[in-house]
């Protein structure tokens, strides 16, 4: 991304190829920093490339995790993790400060002393060293440099020589060092342990603790008071995990800065702002408080008060309202609610999609939303199409620019004016030609890596997420069971050969997500091997899927999956990167979907399932009654007594607690009951395949469209509605305007930008 940046990457390809080097065999050599898991993490990526490439100072926080998400390796059909070693050969980007180190303390005991005022001190703490590592983050051909700043965790005690007088002290300061150091060693440790708990907590306050102190210190570098906090930073909290940013922030304007209470509160709240990326239960974290105590007993009197604080705020609403209270409080049942102190601490809370922000306010944070209700608002995720445009698809990106000038990099909504030939046949000839080259080159890899090999006609069909059973890869690979059931009864049947491809990893310890990849994998074994139905289905599980697989994938899907449980998905943005590269839809009304589905047009987008409103209506009343489905739909029973029955290349008993879950457990994911819909919607994507001009058509108008999904919108959008930023230099125009405040005089819209209505409050920079 640096040599696109720099708008040298050609430059440096041509000469590299004198040298008889191929750039892009360099770049496949480059490890990608596995420093997220899913969407989430990406999406920040994304936001840091936005926000450089717009020239606004917005730098990014993380931790320096020694060994990345897992490695994924398929042994047997199944998954295992492998350490990702992503430092062993270096990272060059990084630049070590160890002159901006700070010191993060954990446990102790908390003393008040009174020295003219009354002060809160940490003793007997055991101290860690909080050293940054500072990696570059260049805007696209922009002046601006911005900072993801990565912290490492070192023991802060001197080392000393161990001898046989010392050696108690010396197992303790080994075990110190250990301790340590296991902080920023692995992303996402195991939470089914208590130690694995605890250790995230650390995680969590070691980030947030080294970061604030950070930020502040830079503030103090610049001479800025710090009552004038919030006029020149804003913090955002990225998901729940950080939330203790609040307590924090408090911590340190208290302790370390002298401020009173009411003040620190005002500067704490008027800084923070949070967004919620899910509403599934896992990621709204509760801290039993012993482990909270102990860990951080200064931020536990702190998250104290402020519940108290809170909690007499609501008597004062809701007099007598005990239930209300109780469910809304920071400390109750002996935890604190993560969400909860995140909610009540930041002056915004937004959601990622229009119906994920719908769902906060009227049911998840419902309480909250009646009683902030200006805090609440929506921001739809976007991505970078510079990484998955202009990166991944060169090719296509020329034909867009040949096609309607090269502006659109800078103005996404300039491929809008790709609709009036979208029926064009030479530019859809042109298209199609594009996207085979991408299919020839995945067809290359996927041979390289797995053997199979695969007929560029078919219909590529993608699924490539988290796996988890509300994204329903299970619903996908029933389907595809259904078909080879068809295809033996009937080998004559009429079908446009498809290639199924997935690609996800599933958490170490999600037992029914990593039996899911069994039955992906078993389903490849029985159905590439069986010569009598030709090259008819292909099953492809992609190992170790991340963002260089994505980048091949992408250009070269026709189909993309996006199927979870109504609800359930607070946005997705592969749908985006997906749609971007001429890819089309098949999902449910889901996240966003729904706006997706909205731009492109009914016509352009396969939608099938229940809504979002059945299945929560469906959820509070207790779910519904699988067995319906089994004695009613030949096909369910059929696929579903083949997982448990021998008929797959894999024992039995794998599956028999997936077969469980659908079947005893409720179908919590409505698979089942979406089941006869999306087979529907299957026939459906294949007739308009079969199709060509149609076809292709649709394709380009999902690209036209794909702008408004450029995360340079929305993050425009937060950066004008929630940090009020004042850009550094003047934001590259929204309406061929000149700079962000001609956006604010003129009263010109982002629409103009993006081709789209939004609601954003008017401009207040500072
Ligand atoms: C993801 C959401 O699942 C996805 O819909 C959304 O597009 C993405 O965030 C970006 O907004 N959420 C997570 O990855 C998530 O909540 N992860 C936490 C469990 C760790």
């Amino acid at each position: 991304m640096y040599l696109i940046d720099l708008g040298i990457r050609d430059t440096v390809a041509a000469a590299l190829f004198d040298l008889g080097v191929d750039l892009g065999a360099i770049e496949d050599i480059e490890e990608d920093p596995g420093l997220g898991n899913g969407g989430l993490g990406r999406l920040a990526a994304c936001y840091l490339d936005s926000m450089a490439a717009e020239e606004l100072a917005g730098h990014g926080c993380g931790l320096r995790y020694r060994y990345g998400f897992f490695e994924q390796g398929i042994v047997r059909g199944r998954q295992i993790e492998v350490p990702d070693d992503w430092l062993k050969t270096g990272f060059i980007y990084e630049f070590r400060r160890p002159d901006e180190a700070v010191e993060v303390r954990f446990g102790g005991t908390v003393s008040l002393e009174l020295n003219g005022k009354l002060r809160y001190r940490l003793e007997n703490y055991e101290a860690v060293q909080a050293v940054p590592y500072d990696v570059p983050v260049t805007g696209y051909l922009s002046d601006t440099v911005n900072t993801l700043r990565l912290w490492s965790a070192e023991p802060s005690r001197t080392e000393f020589v161990c001898s046989a007088e010392n050696r108690n002290d010396c197992l303790k300061t080994i075990e110190y060092k250990n301790d340590v150091e296991t902080i920023t060693s692995v992303l996402y440790p195991d939470d089914s342990t208590h130690e694995g708990r605890v250790l995230r907590l650390k995680q969590h306050y070691f980030l947030t603790s080294a970061s604030l102190q950070g930020i502040l210190a830079g503030l103090g570098r610049r001479g800025i008071p710090i009552e004038n906090l919030p006029d020149h930073i804003a913090i955002h909290i990225n998901d729940t995990h950080p939330a203790l940013a609040i307590p924090e922030l408090m911590r340190l304007l208290l302790d370390e800065h002298g401020l009173g209470w009411d003040e620190a509160w005002r500067l704490t709240v008027a800084t923070l702002s949070y967004t919620n990326h899910t509403i599934l239960p896992e990621a709204l974290e509760k801290w039993p408080v012993d482990i909270f105590q102990g860990l951080l007993p200064r931020l536990y009197i702190i998250v104290n008060e402020i519940n108290e604080r809170f909690c007499c705020e609501l008597w004062q609403r809701y007099p007598g309202d005990w239930d209300r209270i109780r469910a809304m409080a920071v400390l109750a049942d002996g935890m604190v609610h993560m969400a909860h102190l995140a909610i009540v601490g930041s002056h915004s809370v937004n959601g990622v999609a229009q119906l994920h922000t719908h769902i906060l306010k009227e049911r998840v944070m419902n309480n909250f939303y009646r009683f902030y209700p200006d805090r609440f608002t929506n921001k739809t995720n976007g991505v970078t199409h510079r990484r998955w445009l202009i990166k991944a698809n060169p090719q296509l990106s020329d034909l867009i620019a040949d096609t309607v000038g090269p502006d659109w990099v800078r103005f996404p909504c300039d491929m809008l004016r790709l609709l009036p030939h979208a029926d064009d046949p030479s530019l859809q000839e042109r298209l199609a030609a594009v996207r085979r080259y991408h299919k020839g080159k995945l067809a290359a890899y996927i041979r390289d890596t797995t053997g199979i090999r695969l007929d560029l006609d078919a219909i590529f069909d993608t699924q490539v997420k988290r796996i988890h059973g509300y994204k329903r890869q299970t619903l996908n690979a029933l389907h595809i069971l259904h078909l080879y059931n068809r295809l033996k009864a009937d080998p004559g049947m009429e079908l446009t050969p498809r290639v199924f491809m997935f690609g996800g990893k599933a958490a170490p310890a999600y037992h029914q997500a990593k039996r899911t990849i069994r039955l992906i994998t078993a389903l490849a074994e029985l159905i590439n091997n069986d010569k009598t139905i030709g090259d008819k289905l292909k099953v492809v599980f992609l190992e170790n899927y991340n963002v260089s697989v994505a980048e091949l994938l992408m250009p070269a899907t026709d189909v993309s999956e996006q199927i979870p449980a109504a609800s359930r998905e607070a946005c997705g943005t592969s749908n985006m990167k997906f749609i971007m590269n001429g890819s089309v839809i098949i999902g449910t009304l889901d996240g966003g979907n729904i706006e997706i589905r909205k731009a492109v047009g009914e016509e352009n987008i396969v939608t099938f399932g229940l809504t979002a409103e059945e299945v929560l209506a469906y959820y509070e009343r207790g779910g519904y009654d699988p067995w319906d489905i089994y004695r009613g739909d030949e096909r369910v029973r059929t696929v579903l007594e083949q997982l448990v029955s021998g008929f797959l290349p894999a024992d039995p008993d794998e599956f028999r607690p997936l077969y469980d879950a659908f079947l005893h457990h409720g179908d919590q994911y409505f698979v089942l009951k979406d089941f006869a819909p999306y087979v529907a919607a299957q026939k459906e994507i294949e007739r308009l395949y079969r199709d060509r001009r149609r076809w292709l058509g649709m394709c380009l108008r999902n690209i036209a469209h794909s702008g408004k999904f450029s995360g340079d919108r929305t993050f425009t959008e937060y950066a004008i509605d929630i940090w009020k930023l004042r850009p550094a230099a003047p934001v590259r125009c929204y309406c061929s305007a000149d700079d962000a405040f001609a956006r604010a005089e003129n009263g010109c819209s982002l629409s103009a930008r993006f081709g789209m209505d939004i609601e954003t409050a008017p401009p207040q920079f500072n």
